[in-house]
């Protein structure tokens, strides 16, 4: 039976499957629980929602026998850091240029599970990132990898460009060994972060993650991080990018999830022009369009603020009267940047004087400071 799903699988795109079961499962609650404790998860409210699940697959479902893991790869062609140095270009993470895996995954993960109960008395849930699951522990625990200092699931046979999904079955199966690690005293993940998320090696303070701050957090991004940012519009991948293991892998994406060339090096200067019609139109089928135009436009904004470049400098002014208080406040802080104070304090008199949201004001009020700041220091003395 092993061998048929294993077979199955790889007909399906899945580069590795292994089977842990729930009585083989390290401290999920501690674990899970020290994380939420610590306010790690930010304002993914949804992490903490069903907890007590999330931490016990068991209570999840009371059937479950075995856990089948599965990992697909996304491999990208180049290297992402190159990206990151083109400053007039923005960044969207690897796993977001090409269809969204959540389709693709489940899709592949449902037709292995009819594939499986089709076989006998046997019942299958499936899911990938949508249900309160550990996929990364619980695919370390069943033997595909270990997860690195960056928290990641990495193999030696794959690196970690990997997606990952799970089946619960009634079904028994005899379990894998676990993952073992394999990061020695490597720590270039850690070192590599632009805004220090990582407490300790294994450990991760989303709210300092730029992939949580570009994709998952709804709100103003906090100056300290802004800068750091550099021109990264959609998640980050430079913890992943910088593991050595990656030279070791053999596996290239999977064709169902083929990257898009339109959105491997996009021009900030076109991103910026996008309205509500156009960005669904850009992102349709990819995990870009989920986050909603306005929060995406607040990180493009920032990347126009960290070019350095006045050329860009219009694709900001542009913004500065958007629907969007997200998008009108960072806008602000972009021409703050690239603007000199005279050009500043006009646009204020001209967009910033009847301003109602808050925020924005205090964005304003920002950017003028700064800019008299500037005049200070260039004025003769
Ligand atoms: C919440 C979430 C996020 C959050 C938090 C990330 C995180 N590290 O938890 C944010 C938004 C930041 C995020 C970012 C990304 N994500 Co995400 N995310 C998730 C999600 C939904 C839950 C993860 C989770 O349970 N976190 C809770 C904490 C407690 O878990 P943890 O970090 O694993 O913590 C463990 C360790 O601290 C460990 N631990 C504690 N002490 C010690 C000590 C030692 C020695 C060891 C070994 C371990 C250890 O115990 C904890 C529990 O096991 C999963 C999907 C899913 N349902 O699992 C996808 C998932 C983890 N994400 C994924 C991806 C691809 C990403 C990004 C690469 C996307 C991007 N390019 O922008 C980044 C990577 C950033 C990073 N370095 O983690 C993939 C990762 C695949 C893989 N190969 O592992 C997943 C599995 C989605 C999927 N189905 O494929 N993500
Ligand atoms: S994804 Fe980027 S910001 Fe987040 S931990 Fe990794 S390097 Fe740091
Ligand atoms: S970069 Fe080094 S420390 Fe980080 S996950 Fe890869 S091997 Fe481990």
């Amino acid at each position: 039976m092993r061998r048929l799903v294993e077979a199955r699988a790889q007909h399906l795109g899945f580069c590795g499957l292994r089977i842990t079961r729930p009585d083989r499962l390290p401290d999920l609650p501690d674990r899970l629980s020290r994380w939420l404790e610590e306010g790690a998860h930010g304002t993914m409210d949804w992490m903490a929602e069903r907890a007590d699940q999330r931490a016990s697959p068991v209570g999840l479902w009371p059937g479950l026998r075995s856990i089948l893991v599965l990992a697909m790869s996304y491999r990208p062609e180049d290297d992402p850091l190159d990206l990151v140095a083109r400053t007039d270009r923005g960044a969207v993470a690897a796993y977001a240029r090409r269809r969204d895996y959540h389709e693709v995954l489940k899709g592949r993960l449902k037709e292995l599970g009819g594939y499986l109960s089709a076989k006998g008395d046997v019942r299958v849930k499936v899911f990938c990132d949508t249900a309160p699951v550990m996929e990364k522990t619980l695919a370390e625990a069943a033997g595909l990898g270990w997860q690195g200092k960056h928290t990641v699931l990495l193999s030696r046979e794959h690196g970690n460009w990997l997606l990952l999904g799970a089946i619960y079955t009634s079904a028994e199966f005899e379990p894998d060994a676990p993952g073992r690690g394999h990061c020695g005293s490597c720590r270039a993940c850690l070192d590599i972060c632009p805004t220090d998320a990582f407490p300790a090696p294994y450990r991760l303070d989303a709210r300092r993650c730029i992939s949580y701050l570009t994709i998952e957090h709804a709100g103003p991004i906090a100056d300290e991080f802004r800068t750091a940012i550099g021109n990264r519009v959609f998640g980050c991948d430079d913890c992943l990018a910088v593991c050595p293991w990656n030279k070791f892998a053999r596996t290239a994406a999977d064709a169902r999830l083929a990257a898009r060339a339109d959105l491997e090096a996009p021009a900030l200067a076109e991103l910026a022009e996008l309205d509500d019609a156009s960005f669904r139109k850009l992102f349709a089928g990819t995990p870009v369009k989920r986050t909603g135009r306005d929060r995406f436009l607040r990180n493009v904004m920032i990347a126009v603020g960290n070019s350095g470049d006045p050329r860009l400098a219009g694709s900001a002014i542009a913004r500065l009267d958007d629907a969007s208080p997200l998008v009108r406040g960072m806008a602000v802080w972009a021409c703050g940047r690239l603007l000199e104070p005279d050009a500043v304090r006009a646009l204020h008199r001209r967009h910033g004087v009847a301003e109602t949201d808050s925020h924005v004001r205090d964005e304003w009020s920002a950017a003028t400071a700064l800019t008299e700041l500037r005049l200070g220091e260039t004025s003769p003395a």
